[in-house]
């Protein structure tokens, strides 16, 4: 039997990175103020009936205006390291030409705050808020056009802030916008194929956007090793999601087969190009020609353009083969979910996957350096049933952390190159189309009680995890 280790910073290598994660639309709101050009998600959200409640991130929990009050939060928690986003509309309403001043300068005090409090910013370029216009204009991410655009976006915070900001993030979870926008539809800008969306083909459109979104961070990180790395010395990755497969039957080959499979066309949908230069066999036998092909030359672009990679993980599925050979994901073997269910009807606590899907990406990878850029897990909101001291008792959340961070220390005691770890999130705030009605925040924000944030037990454990302790 394994020694477990106790979760507690001096556990961690020494330098190991404790942060927060989050990400504009969930938390800015000031939707229409300061300039702000419209997102995909600006206008989804007011689409009757995408969001739970009908709610939208017009106000969201007013980070617009709390910032400086809410990294003092983050600090309060010990934590070393501030992940978030840049609303791309912001800094160019329409995607492309005209800066937005207004914008660009609450990303300057923001920074500004965040180095003050001597916390290190870690800056995700594109957190799923396409802007509007370049939608309208040429379909967003479905068009090769887009690559220019976004790197112009790219270019301008590398110069602006890139003395400033060490890690930069491309983009966060190409798969959740590309599955839940394109092929569910579920998310912004809402695509799928007929009759359940009005436009779209689920069949095509997520793999035409990924490879666009790919060949988008690879033309980014380009330019920023070619005009700001020497000078600003900092690194650049890509954080990527997934869950962790296990076999349906642990005894069946088949069944281990299907897991691997179902990890590759998960993360390896990302990682081999990044790390090979081209998409896993096993989802070029399975989509056939509706999967693109990178040419030569965007193959040797993609290949290699990554200085740390990104992990996003929560959860984890058994996986079998269907009938016609498909894959088949389930989260109940026998009637019994592979973990303790959460509010989430996607989020099955297993403690033990994040450990295995760092050992698979090191191993698949040759040890990239990794951080874990989101790891979380969230309550009902139950503000209109229960008195608010009990809703800010949140036991289930401490456990999840610690049971997750252990693993993530299990993983680098195998050694993984693990350097650093993100809890999301630091506020309850805007989660999609499920509107308000989880929270996954540290902190609870009392939407009843003009957005007063209130710490959660969580608080208090992350504050004694965390603290610096020395050796005398
Ligand atoms: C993340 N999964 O997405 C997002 O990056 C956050 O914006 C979001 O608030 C958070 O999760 C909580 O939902 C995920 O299928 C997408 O395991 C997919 C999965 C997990 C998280």
């Amino acid at each position: 039997i394994e020694e477990l280790p106790t979760v507690q910073r001096s556990s961690f290598p020494s330098g190991f990175v404790f942060g927060s994660s989050t990400a504009a639309y969930q938390i800015e709101g000031a939707a229409r103020e300061a300039g702000k050009g419209a997102s995909i998600w600006d206008i989804f959200s007011h689409q009757p009936g995408k969001i739970l409640g009908n709610k939208t991130g017009d106000i969201a929990v007013d980070h617009y205006h709390r910032y400086a009050e809410d990294i003092w939060l983050l600090k309060d928690l010990n934590m070393d390291a501030y992940r978030f986003s840049i609303s791309w509309t912001r800094i160019f309403p329409n995607g492309v030409g005209v800066v937005n001043w207004e914008g660009v300068k609450y990303y300057d005090n923001l920074i500004d705050h965040v180095l003050e409090l001597g916390i290190d910013p870690y800056v995700t370029l594109y957190h799923w808020d396409m802007p509007q216009a370049l939608d309208n204009s040429i379909g967003g991410w479905l068009s090769p056009d887009i690559i220019d655009s976004f790197s112009k976006y790219a270019r301008f915070c590398f110069e602006r802030w890139g003395s400033k900001v060490k890690h930069w993030i491309t983009f966060n979870e190409i798969h959740t916008f590309a599955i839940s926008g394109y092929m569910t539809g579920v998310m912004a800008p809402g695509r799928c194929s007929a009759p359940v969306c009005v436009a779209g083909n689920s069949d095509t459109e997520p793999y035409i956007v990924a490879h666009h979104a790919l060949l988008s961070h690879a033309h980014a990180v380009d330019i920023y090793r070619k005009e700001f790395k020497d000078t600003q010395q900092g690194m650049i990755g890509i954080t990527t999601d997934s869950m962790w497969f296990e076999p349906l039957d642990s005894n069946s080959s088949s069944d281990k087969q299907a897991a691997q499979e179902a990890v590759e066309a998960y993360i390896g949908w990302y990682l081999d190009p990044i790390f090979y230069g081209h998409y896993p066999a096993s989802m070029r036998r399975n989509l056939g020609s509706n999967l693109p092909t990178f040419t030569a030359e965007e193959a040797a672009l993609v290949k290699g353009s990554q200085d740390f990679v990104g992990i996003n993980h929560y959860t984890s599925m058994y996986a079998t083969f269907g009938i016609s050979g498909e894959i088949v994901k389930t989260y109940y073997k026998d009637g019994v979910p592979i973990g303790d269910p959460t509010p989430s009807d996607w989020l099955f606590v297993v403690p033990f996957g994040i450990r295995k899907l760092l050992n698979w990406v090191s191993e698949r990878y040759h040890n990239p350096i990794l951080y874990v850029t989101e790891n979380g897990r969230a309550e009902f909101n139950k503000e209109d049933s229960m008195p608010i001291e009990d809703q800010l008792k949140d036991p289930e959340r401490i456990r999840y952390y610690h049971d997750y961070m252990q693993n993530v220390l299990l993983a680098v005691r195998d050694g993984c190159d693990v350097r650093g770890y993100f809890a999301w999130s630091l506020l309850d705030n805007f989660e999609w189309s499920e509107g308000y009605t989880v929270r996954f925040g540290i902190y609870y924000v009392d939407y009843k009680n003009g957005l007063a944030r209130l710490p959660k037990s969580s608080v208090f454990w992350f504050r004694q995890v965390l603290r610096k302790t020395f050796n005398l």
